[in-house]
């Protein structure tokens, strides 16, 4: 079994929270999980300094599999999503004060692209340890379907042996205050372990 080498990454705290959960995981994540030896890289959450950080960390470690993590307050369990679509729209300001309307990420890239990932083994692989993952249809129109976006980009044009995808995570309960009393959570270590679960299920190409 040849050992290959997997780039997974969080993102910083961004709105009103003071962690992220999506960075909190990859950092409890072990050096190695099966045959993948891990990099792990703290995106900043920003319209443009995330590709940027992104490109600049594929290029000079060029991994095998990309897989970025963010968090997605609300939802109630971890999703891998299918898909990145080519547009930023958002109402909340970047961490860099960048308010997006409607403008294409890359100007003539495709509509959408598709993960190049085995979503659905890596689902199972995490259900069949009783922690709830679906596969998501939409990564949203903010920073993480940017990155995606990119991510799934440089897959089709630059680096075409690279496989690439997104997974968000809900909010952990150490950020379940009063005010977030209707929301869902999830206990940081089960993130961590369906992450090592969903790893493990990447097959090497
Ligand atoms: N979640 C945001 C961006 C950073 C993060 O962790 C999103 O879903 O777009």
């Amino acid at each position: 079994m040849s050992t290959k080498m997997i780039l997974v990454t969080g993102f910083e705290p961004f709105g009103e929270e003071k962690i992220n959960p999506s960075y909190e995981a990859v950092k409890l994540l072990p050096g190695q999980i099966g045959q993948w030896k891990l990099k792990k890289l703290e995106l900043p959450v920003g319209f443009k300094e995330s590709a940027k950080v992104l490109k600049k960390a594929v290029e000079v470690c060029t991994p095998d599999v990309l897989l970025c993590l963010g968090q997605a307050g609300g939802r109630n369990a971890i999703t891998i999503e299918r898909i990145a679509i080519n547009i930023k729209d958002s109402r909340m300001a970047d961490n860099f004060g960048i308010i997006p309307e409607d403008e294409k990420i890359i100007i003539d890239g495709p509509d959408g692209i598709f993960s190049n990932l085995p979503i659905k083994k890596m689902m199972k692989s995490v259900t069949d340890h009783n922690i709830p993952c679906f596969v998501s249809n939409t990564a949203g129109t903010y920073v993480c379907n940017t990155v995606l976006y990119h991510a799934l980009y440089l897959c089709q044009n630059k680096y075409p042996g690279m496989r690439a995808g997104f997974v968000h995570v809900p909010f952990i309960y150490e950020q379940l205050t009063q005010t977030k009393s209707n929301y869902p959570g999830m206990r940081l270590t089960d993130i961590m372990e369906a992450l090592e679960y969903m790893i493990e299920a990447i097959d090497d190409e």
